[in-house]
């Protein structure tokens, strides 16, 4: 893994002191059960080590007001900078505008601070991917995002990624259709992964939805939730392309 060094900016001493850190969160789970719910968690993704640049001139601001405005469940903001251009001081300012839907902090989350940085940042909702993390270590940070009230979202992409996690029951599982070495995407090998998981679980379908008809396609088997990207920043106002994908 090429994840770079981390380490925290800000001490956690100080995190647990900053005013949004006590606030009430905003639960991933509620918002997709919600009767009508679109499902829809739209990601702000400047740029992509498969894709490259894919907008760069949107603003945060602009695109979550797009985002809230054509009602998805949840917002999506990667706050990693080397490989997706994202930094924490994004997910702040759209924590601003958005206090109605969940924001899931996107991130590669491999030590605690993490944890207490996207509390501290406004972020509801936090992702443990399976393939960077050891079992223990995706109970134990599971554990310290429930003891902040924050949900996770835990990504596999590989039965063997689903093993590692341990008593599924309730969880909220994304499978990300893309494999993170080889960048393919495979909506049928997510298909048949899907049907390996509780239904106690809430499903969520990651990365290559390009089409409403996808989604369509996808609750057949059982998704609840679809985390897209790209689809929506490759165009100009992503806001409306998800507003046009929704309708
Ligand atoms: C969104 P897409 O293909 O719609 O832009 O994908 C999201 O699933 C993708 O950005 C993603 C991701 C990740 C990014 C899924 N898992 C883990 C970084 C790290």
């Amino acid at each position: 893994k090429e994840i770079a060094k981390i380490k925290a900016e800000v001490p956690v001493q100080k995190l647990v002191q900053s005013p949004s850190f006590g606030r009430a969160t905003f639960s991933l789970k509620k918002s997709l059960l919600e009767v009508g719910s679109t499902g829809i968690i739209a990601e702000f993704k400047r740029q992509s080590p498969s894709k490259g640049i894919i907008n760069d001139t949107a603003t945060i601001a602009e695109v979550t007001n797009g985002y809230l405005g054509a009602n998805v469940a949840a917002q999506s903001i990667l706050t990693d900078t080397s490989f997706f251009g994202g930094t924490m001081a994004d997910l702040m300012e759209a924590r601003v505008i958005n206090q109605q839907k969940p924001i899931l902090r996107k991130d590669f989350i491999v030590d605690g601070f993490q944890i207490v940085e996207a509390k501290a940042i406004g972020a509801d909702v936090i992702l443990l991917i399976a393939a960077c993390l050891t079992s223990a270590e995706l109970k134990n940070y599971g554990n310290l995002a429930a003891d902040l009230g924050l949900e996770v979202l835990y990504e596999i992409h590989t039965q063997e990624e689903l093993d590692k996690i341990n008593d599924l029951d309730n969880k909220i599982i994304g499978i990300n259709n893309r494999n993170l070495k080889t960048f393919e995407v495979d909506l049928e090998h997510s298909i048949k992964l899907a049907s390996q998981i509780p239904d106690s679980c809430i499903k969520i379908s990651e990365s290559g939805i390009s089409d409403p008809r996808i989604i369509m396609g996808l609750k057949e088997y059982g998704f609840q939730g679809f985390l897209i990207g790209e689809t929506f920043m490759k165009t100009a106002n992503p806001g409306e392309a998800c507003q046009d994908f929704i309708n």
